[in-house]
């Protein structure tokens, strides 16, 4: 049973084959995904691929820790499959997530704006109202009008509703989870919630396109998401080998409740979370791979990275930020910055680290200079960061970032960074210092921290341990005059921006 394993899911097993992992016909007939796949498939335009046409892969994890990559320092488990990525192209070691919790992330990511310029906020739920407005534009509709075929593989958690779903945001194909993984009534035990909010939430669905087509209702249903994503994603691959494509594959691991399937599991020394880790870098292995078969590893850029820092007080199920502090949730940098690695043989230089700031609102603008496809109509916070793909040590194209964070007023800013210099601005956040960790799936509880006005040199400091605000005054005022050019336009808690647009809102 080795390379040959049966899961259960979608309520039919699935005979996995790991060495001929792509079998379209029998894959297809075993899940029942239906038809639709081979009118697509059958319609091949043989577009053809050029330099200045990539094909684009982006793989977004979710919650895995800065130093949850073997080349990012992770200790107790190996990720050879990233760790070549690493040595084939770039690996950015001041990389942001505008903030720090799934959704708000995940607008940032795909619009190139600060989430709280679009409206999105926190982590939607099952109950959720809103989600992405249609006005709003993604990284897929600019690739659309470039000829590309766009799919997501995974979870999508920019509104569950309908009209927000992706095939409503530029995506061709979907699959997936609409929301977190652990938005459903479930308890930490893998029993049924009797209690609380999640006791009222409908089973967790999985959709395909517009449709859920199934439930994931166990534990053992989450072990197979891994595996399902990575499937969907190199039969994508081997579909649209002859044209421009786009694949967006936004894992539901490392979020908790994790699973892993029986091919990794008590494969790391350090536990299930390493289990579940080297789970998502062998996707990363056979999505590089698929490309390599099918001759498209030189046209295509790859791009890995985390929607933001580990959930902490999951303890020995959650990730590690290495030497930063705090993790998600917050604006420390344990919160927002996270491992990236970035590929694209002959176009990005080989075995090198980007020290320069860059960011998942980057990428949009980045992917536009690359591609020709015309930049949004509306205001955006993304800049092109291709300077530094090319390997321009010089280049410092994002002047400055802001640490902004979903707060019961809206959004507060909290940090402000430019260059070595991030400052904090006064505010209170929850903590996972000084309290007792969660085990084996159980959360610990939150700790509460308050900060000042504080100034860290990121160069010397990563850690942000010692405030040296009273030393560099002028430092101080600079950055806080940054501070007040967002708040006009950006907004801070009550105080609302000039800039901001509304996220969108299911009609009644
Ligand atoms: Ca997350």
């Amino acid at each position: 049973m080795s390379n040959d394993k049966l899961f259960t899911d979608l309520n039919v097993k699935i005979k996995f084959e790991e060495r001929v992992m792509y079998n379209r016909r029998e894959f297809l007939k075993l899940l029942g995904a239906g038809s639709a796949f081979f009118h697509l498939s059958s319609c091949s335009k043989n577009l053809k691929t050029s330099q200045n046409r990539p094909n684009i892969v982006l793989i977004f994890t979710d919650d895995q820790g800065y130093s949850d990559v073997g080349c990012f320092g992770a200790q107790g488990f190996d990720t050879p499959n990233l760790d070549k990525m690493a040595e084939n192209g770039m690996r950015f070691t001041s990389f942001y997530v505008p903030q720090a919790v799934c959704s708000a992330s995940r607008a940032g990511l795909l619009t190139g704006c600060y989430p709280n310029r679009i409206g999105i906020r926190g982590a939607l739920g099952p109950n959720a109202q809103v989600g992405l407005h249609s006005s709003e534009v993604t990284i897929a509709e600019i690739l659309k009008t470039k000829g590309y075929t766009t799919a997501i593989f995974g979870k999508w958690h920019l509104g569950h509703h309908l009209e927000f779903l992706p095939l409503q945001h530029g995506f061709d194909e979907y699959f997936g989870l609409p929301y977190s993984n652990d938005m459903w009534p479930v308890n930490y035990d893998g029993k049924p919630v009797q209690t609380g909010h999640k006791s009222n939430y409908p089973p967790l669905p999985l959709i395909e396109n517009n449709h859920k087509i199934s439930e994931i209702r166990t534990l053992q249903d989450q072990a197979a998401l891994t595996t399902l994503y990575t499937q969907r994603a190199v039969e994508f691959i081997e579909r649209n080998q002859h044209r421009p494509f786009f694949l967006y594959v936004p894992h539901s691991m490392p979020h908790v409740p994790l699973g892993v399937s029986d091919k990794f599991r008590g494969q790391s020394r350090q536990g299930l979370y390493g289990d579940v880790i080297m789970e998502i870098d062998w996707s990363v292995g056979q999505i590089i791979k698929a490309l390599k078969r099918n001759r498209l590893e030189n046209k295509t850029l790859v791009i890995f990275t985390s929607d933001n820092g580990p959930w902490m007080n999951y303890g020995n199920h959650a990730g590690s930020t290495g030497p930063l502090r705090e993790g998600k949730g917050t604006s420390w940098e344990g919160g927002v910055r996270v491992p990236c690695i970035m590929q694209w043989p002959h176009q990005i230089p080989s075995d090198q680290v980007c020290l320069q700031m860059a960011s998942t609102i980057d990428i949009l603008p980045t992917i536009a200079e690359i591609t020709g496809a015309s930049l949004p109509d509306h205001k955006i916070d993304g800049v092109s960061v291709f300077s530094l793909l090319r390997g321009n040590k010089q280049a410092h194209p994002r002047d400055h970032f802001y640490y902004y964070y979903t707060h019961k007023h809206g959004y507060q800013l909290q940090c402000v960074r430019q260059g070595k210099w991030k400052l904090h601005f006064p505010h209170s956040y929850r903590s996972y210092q000084g309290v007792d960790k969660g085990m084996d799936g159980h959360p610990g509880p939150y700790a509460r921290g308050k900060t000042g006005v504080e100034l860290y040199n990121l160069e010397k400091d990563i850690g942000e341990n010692t405030d040296v605000a009273s030393q560099f005054p002028d430092v101080v005022k600079r950055l806080k005059a940054l501070g007040e050019k967002a708040r006009q336009d950006l907004g801070d808690m009550k105080m609302g921006g000039s800039g901001v647009r509304p996220s969108g809102r299911i009609q009644k």
